[in-house]
């Protein structure tokens, strides 16, 4: 006899209705690629959870609700709670009964919780875990970004081969720099590389593939850069910033956001340090509503040459347009239709003048070391294609490849 579930649909936000933050744990120990999609269980809904969260810092209680399961046999479920950094006891739930609902009361004033849930049937049979919700009162970071609009900065900076430092106008506790395409001053194919990133700034720079003479002319590279964290606009487009690290050359790389997200999102890379020297840029592939993929790639030479563990920043965006922070924006994609010639990518805003642009591929369709290369940009439109590098031969043809974008500039 089996209890059936009911698979889940991910509801977990970053925070909740009252402002409250909330999130699934994607370091839960043991199991941190076995996030909320695989899981087969009871979904653990947010939706009481709201309510009383107030009373949490009083009077250490909290209200879980979940769904229900429909089985004839089922007997009822049990919650199993952790300390924000510990480990379940499946011996000893929290709490056990028959109701979808319960309170959790006696918790410890400041102290992050997660929850979840199993289901067991007359027979004695457990189901998986359910989704995991978690309470975190005094995150920093988490704080900080709980005002809906996130902190931005962009521009644009001329930059040849030698690092230059781009100082922040802006006060960041934890800014995500991402710069991705580059102008096509130089016909040499490069990449940017971005170290150093702190609260003060950022250098950034214009590295050619290994196998050319390293020297480079001036670029202009677009810079966006967000305080980390994750963040719902006020017309409900999400967004988020983070970071994460990856060596990850042949196989891709699996990067969950923090929240997930109701569209597919725009996701926005750079390598943001310098541990290798060699030339390197990154691919992504396999982007959803809740994760995406990643690996490194240097020169076609030797393009899984890459040994050491780069950091990536990365922006995830719904594609949507509007004002924020002083910014007048569009994010889109060019879908399956960006190669190796010039294609143009019209704006739907009306911009004052040429707009600042980023772009990065969505796809992997091709698999030859490639980047993105601004041709012509005007104030509505931006002439994009896939720049492949020729260390390994001439040829510079390039399958098409959805290309995703924000166009920028200040009001
Ligand atoms: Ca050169
Ligand atoms: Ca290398
Ligand atoms: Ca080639
Ligand atoms: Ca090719």
């Amino acid at each position: 006899m089996n209890v059936s579930f009911v698979s889940v649909t991910h509801v977990l936000r970053c925070k909740d209705r009252i402002n409250r933050w909330f999130r699934n744990n994607l370091d839960f120990p043991g199991e941190k690629t076995n996030h909320i999609k695989k899981i087969v269980g009871i979904g653990v809904t947010y939706l009481f959870l709201g309510l009383l969260m107030t009373s949490v810092a009083t009077a250490g209680e909290l209200k879980l609700q979940w769904d229900q399961n429909n089985e004839k046999d089922l007997a009822g479920y049990k919650v199993y709670q952790r300390k924000y950094n510990k480990y379940y006891n499946y011996l000893v739930p929290v709490w056990d009964g028959e109701d979808n609902f319960c309170t959790i009361s006696d918790l410890e004033e400041g102290e992050g919780y997660c929850f979840v849930v199993r289901a067991y049937n007359l027979s004695g049979v457990v189901s998986k875990d359910s989704n995991e919700v978690c309470y975190q009162p005094d995150d920093p970071q988490i704080t900080d970004t709980s005002s809906k609009k996130p902190k931005i900065e962009f521009g644009s900076t001329s930059v040849n081969h030698k690092w230059q430092r781009v100082v922040l106008t802006k006060d960041f506790t934890d800014p995500v720099v991402v710069a991705n395409g580059l102008t096509l001053n130089g016909a040499d194919p490069s990449v940017i590389r971005i170290r150093n990133v702190n609260s003060n700034g950022f250098d950034i720079r214009v590295q050619e593939y290994p196998y050319l003479n390293g020297y480079h002319t001036f670029e202009k590279i677009s810079y966006l850069v967000m305080e980390r964290g994750c963040y719902e606009l006020a017309d409900g487009t999400l967004l988020e910033a983070g970071t994460f690290q990856t060596n990850k050359t042949t196989a891709f790389d699996t990067i969950y956001y923090e929240q997930p997200f109701n569209d597919v999102p725009v996701v926005l890379t750079s390598t943001i340090s310098f541990n290798e020297l060699d030339a390197v840029t990154g691919r992504l592939h396999g982007i959803t509503r809740d994760r995406f993929q990643y690996k490194l790639q240097e020169q076609e030479l030797n393009k899984t040459g890459h040994n050491a563990t780069e950091s990536v920043a990365y922006i995830a965006w719904e594609t949507s347009s509007g004002i924020i922070d002083g910014m007048l924006y569009e994010i889109g994609v060019k879908s399956n239709s960006v190669t190796h010639n010039p294609k143009n990518i019209h704006t739907r805003q009306s911009f004052n003048g040429k707009p600042e642009v980023i772009a990065d591929m969505q796809t992997c369709n091709g698999n030859d070391p490639a980047t993105i290369r601004f041709g012509n940009i005007e104030k509505s439109v931006v002439e994009v294609q896939v720049y492949e590098e020729r260390s390994a031969d001439n040829e510079i043809w390039h399958k098409a490849e959805s290309v995703g974008y924000i166009f920028f500039d200040s009001l």
